[in-house]
């Protein structure tokens, strides 16, 4: 039998949180031996917001090879840079089409992020949905692993998935989340009630994979507890619930057993503990990563050989598309 698809991407807006890897990269690294994985840096969905050119074109190659330190095998997965492959901004246009404005004026992402950027309300963020359908359905994706901020535009990725084959006839898979309930969604540590986010301006509310021992250690540190003083998992302590779920995320241990074991020792002493457990986390992929980022030859490989895989998929399916819609073939 034919192994199941599975595409996810993500942007290279930044170095990424601890967020990223917790809610979605160390899923996608599970998936690779199970499906046939296509794994995408995003570049196109990053210029959506304004970028500095030069620090795009190094964080979407420090992406790559955090993706890679993170586990990402490029033997197994296809792993690639969005912008390479012409495809998807093509079935994107074609997609246009067939979206209702309604539909995009309700993303709550375009909402939240047109309301931080008043000055600019630029057509590629209301559209942003769209695009990322198109990335999806290209492939005839399965499965879709990401965080719980992605419901929404998952959402409309399988309608329009469902409106193109009743309008044409049948051609997209309808593509279903993947959202693990354990950390798929990471909270700013400044902020316990927006999420974590590698765009923040406040350097505080997150970690990075990247960031320092010290660092991590200090950030932690800082991060916002409450007056109550008990430790205890629930919402009115939404700051230390958010530590609990990130210490979960790396040692595994059972959320009322990490509870009962800090009840009587104070957030000092857990934040102490919990900067180490995320310290140590993190260390074997700052490592890989130093070591990839002094072979960039090996870098470029990866990403070529990935587009290469991805294109072949991604044109058969948009020169089927373009045949069903009715424009002549070249
Ligand atoms: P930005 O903040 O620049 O908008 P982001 O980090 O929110 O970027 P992406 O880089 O596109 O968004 O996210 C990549 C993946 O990480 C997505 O699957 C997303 O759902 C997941 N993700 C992002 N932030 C979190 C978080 N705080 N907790 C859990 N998962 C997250
Ligand atoms: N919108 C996503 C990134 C993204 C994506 C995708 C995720 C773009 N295209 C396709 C899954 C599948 C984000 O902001 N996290």
């Amino acid at each position: 039998m034919e192994k199941k698809i599975v595409f996810s991407g993500v942007q290279p807006s930044g170095v990424l949180t601890m967020g990223n890897y917790i809610g979605a990269i160390r899923n996608w690294v599970e998936l690779q031996d199970e499906y046939n994985c296509f794994y995408c840096v995003v570049d196109q969905h990053a210029i959506t917001v304004p970028q500095i050119p030069k620090d795009l074109r190094k964080n979407t190659l420090d992406v790559l090879a955090l993706l890679l330190a993170a586990g990402i095998d490029p033997k197994k997965s296809a792993l690639f840079i969005q912008s390479h492959v012409a495809a998807h901004s093509e079935l994107s246009w074609v997609l246009n089409t067939i979206t209702y404005m309604g539909q995009l004026n309700r993303m709550t992402q375009f909402k939240e992020k047109s309301r931080r950027s008043e000055e600019n309300l630029n057509a590629g963020l209301f559209t942003y949905p769209v695009l990322m359908a198109a990335d999806i359905l290209i492939y005839n994706a399965d499965l879709v692993p990401v965080g719980e901020d992605q419901k929404q535009h998952m959402e409309l990725a399988r309608d329009l998935a469902e409106r193109f084959n009743n309008r044409y006839s049948d051609t997209f898979t309808v593509p279903d989340p993947l959202i693990k309930k354990a950390g798929a969604r990471i909270m700013s540590l400044q902020d316990p009630t927006s999420k974590m986010s590698k765009s923040d301006k406040d350097t505080n509310a997150y970690i990075l994979l990247l960031d320092k021992p010290d660092d991590i250690r200090r950030k932690i540190k800082r991060a916002v507890t409450d007056s109550i003083g008990v430790i205890a998992y629930n919402d009115e302590q939404a700051g230390l619930k958010n530590l609990l779920n990130i210490y979960n995320a790396f040692t595994n241990e059972p959320i009322d057993e990490i509870v009962s074991r800090y009840e009587n020792l104070g957030y000092g002493k857990f934040k102490e503990d919990l900067a180490e457990v995320i310290v140590e986390g993190l260390s074997p992929i700052r490592e890989k990563y130093d070591y990839l980022m002094k072979n960039k030859d090996y870098l470029e490989e990866v990403y070529r050989e990935g587009a290469k895989k991805a294109e072949y998929q991604a044109e058969k399916m948009l020169r089927k598309v373009y045949r069903k819609v009715g424009f002549v073939q070249r």
